[in-house]
């Protein structure tokens, strides 16, 4: 079933838990990953939690989209959205992100990968966790290092981007490239589309960083992160080379700023200044 037509904001009735105000949606992309999609929509609709679900899917060969649509005749708090071809991470993050400003009324808009490296059952500590920020990072690397599985080689590269990430934009998370995250919806209404091209894991660092530099208030929550059991993974090259490049793009956008006026960005802690700057 295709989102058309479709408003997930007047079809669920279910009441919220203590603490949460409005609907979640959560936006997940899938490429080839029909092992898992299934189990991870079946965990996520158990959560109480009053949340729907759009599955993003760049017309996945293994048929994961169809598997979806078939789910979400049966269950209209799952959506589904088809993409002609692989067009990418990042722009399937945005158009879930559209979709979720244009067609629902959620008040927390979460992103998630497929492949269950991401706890489902950790929804509701972003939910708590929301009390306080505009936007939640699920983190990798605030408790040591809360990483199963993964490779030394990966490991190692993921913490360096994050290292290099803090180093030259002055962000101060410990994980900014992680894609576990609960946004409230006036954050992704403030965010400048027009300026995020990245679309590997510097997505999420350009996501943050304009959240940051708009002075939304940002928590980071500790989260186990498994390496995915099935399925393969879309990590490559480019996606690193991009990272590098965007972050210098921040860092000296960052610089810049600081030599045209007193900008601030936001100290843990501290009170948001919303509105863009
Ligand atoms: N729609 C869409 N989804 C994608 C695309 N590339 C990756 N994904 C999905 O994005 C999520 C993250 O991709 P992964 O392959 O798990 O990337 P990763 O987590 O960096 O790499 P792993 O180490 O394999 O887990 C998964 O749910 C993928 O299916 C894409 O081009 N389009
Ligand atoms: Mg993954």
């Amino acid at each position: 079933m295709s989102a058309e037509g479709r408003n997930p904001a007047t079809q669920t009735a279910l009441p919220s838990p203590p603490g949460v105000r409005g609907k979640c949606l959560v936006v997940i992309p899938t490429y080839n990953e029909r092992e898992s999609i299934v189990a991870l929509l079946g965990a996520l609709l158990a959560l109480p939690v009053p949340l729907e679900v759009l599955v993003i899917d760049d017309s996945s060969p293994d048929g994961t989209a169809a598997l979806v649509r078939e789910l979400a005749a049966r269950e209209g708090r799952i959506h589904c959205l088809e993409r002609a071809g692989k067009l990418g991470l990042g722009s399937a993050y945005v158009e879930g992100f559209r979709y979720a400003l244009a067609r629902t009324d959620a008040a927390f808009i979460f992103q998630m990968d497929a492949d269950f490296s991401h706890d489902p059952e950790a929804i509701p500590e972003f939910l708590a966790a929301s009390a306080d920020a505009d936007l939640v990072l699920g983190s990798r690397y605030l408790k040591g290092v809360t990483v199963v599985n993964w490779p030394l080689k990966r490991l190692f590269l993921s913490y360096y981007a994050n290292f290099y990430t803090r180093l030259i934009t002055r962000m101060p998370f410990k994980d900014a490239t992680g894609g576990f995250k609960c946004f409230r919806r006036e954050v992704l209404e403030a965010i400048d589309w027009n300026r995020i091209h990245s679309d590997g894991y510097s997505f999420q660092i350009e996501t943050t960083y304009q959240a940051w530099r708009r002075g939304f208030r940002i928590r980071e929550i500790p989260i186990l992160f498994v390496d995915r059991r099935v399925g393969v993974s879309k990590m490559n090259r480019k996606i690193v080379w991009e990272a590098i490049f965007v972050v210098w793009r921040l860092g000296l956008t960052h610089l810049l700023r600081l030599r045209s006026g007193p900008r601030h960005p936001q100290a843990p802690g501290t009170a948001p200044r919303k509105g863009g700057r």
